[in-house]
């Protein structure tokens, strides 16, 4: 017979798992959004504003590390409240420009409710961390409810990515502890990162000012959907051309 431990487990793991569950989805929700608006952008503009998105959910002994750090009451209403973070998006773009983009996108969707914005890259950390964050809340439709469910989405260049993954490694290294000498040359290094993003943005003004000048044929009858090509049928042309011209 099963003891009532072993059935008080049980239950705890049903209800973890639902609660898991919903950042699940919300993630998977997310995910598709970023996918649709990299697609479409993708048709509009000719380019792809994100470079790569990866997605996570925090583990649950992070989740209960925080609790404790920050005091949280130790109660799934409280961590669905409180920590916010719990499925987390990083999205990283080529161009600073692009960050305001799909931000904006996103922001204007009307299913997204926009919690929090923390612009770390006009308002860099004193370390010299940029990056954009938003705390986004989106409803997850269930079998027998709707769930508002918090996402945080990170959003940077990849240049600002680099720095901030060797920073972390170097943090947790050395404990949360840096030596003074390697602040200093990490703050060094993200100038330079700001530097070099400075740059990209300048060199991709003037790539986007010869595209716009650029009436070559190439292409016309085609299109690109899926990264499938697919021509215009001669038809099609004639048919719909006068509408246009
Ligand atoms: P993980 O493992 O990445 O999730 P919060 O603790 O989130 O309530 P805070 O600090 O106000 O409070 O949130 P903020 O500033 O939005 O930062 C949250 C996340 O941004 C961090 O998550 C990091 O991922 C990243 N981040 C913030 N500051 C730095 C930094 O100086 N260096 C680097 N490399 N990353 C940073 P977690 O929870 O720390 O960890």
């Amino acid at each position: 017979m099963e003891s009532k431990k072993a059935a008080a487990i049980k239950q705890v793991k049903t209800e973890l798992t639902r609660f898991m569950m919903s950042y699940k989805f919300a993630l998977d929700e997310m995910n598709t959004k970023i996918s649709i608006l990299m697609h479409e952008f993708q048709h509009i503009h000719q380019y792809n504003p994100i470079e790569h998105v990866k997605s996570r959910i925090k583990t649950p002994e992070n989740i209960l590390k925080k609790v404790y750090r920050k005091g949280y009451e130790l109660s799934l209403s409280s961590i669905k409240e409180n920590i916010r973070d719990i499925a987390g998006i990083r999205i990283t773009c080529s161009f600073i420009s692009d960050i305001y983009k799909i931000s904006d996108m996103l922001q204007n969707q009307k299913d997204i409710t926009v919690i929090e914005c923390k612009d770390y890259i006009k308002n860099p950390k004193p370390n010299g961390y940029k990056s954009l964050h938003l705390i986004l809340q989106i409803p997850i439709f269930m079998s027998d409810r709707v769930e508002n469910v918090y996402v945080e989405i990170q959003i940077r260049t990849i240049a600002m990515d680099f720095w901030a993954s060797l920073e972390h490694k170097i943090y947790y290294k050395y404990n949360k502890e840096v030596p003074a000498e390697l602040i200093g040359e990490l703050k060094e290094a993200a100038d330079s990162v700001s530097q070099l993003d400075e740059k990209m943005e300048n060199i991709n003004r003037k790539i986007s000012r010869y595209k716009e000048n650029d009436d070559s044929d190439d292409g016309l009858l085609e299109l690109l959907i899926n990264n499938e090509k697919f021509n215009i049928p001669q038809d099609f042309v004639t048919q719909f051309i006068t509408l246009y011209e």
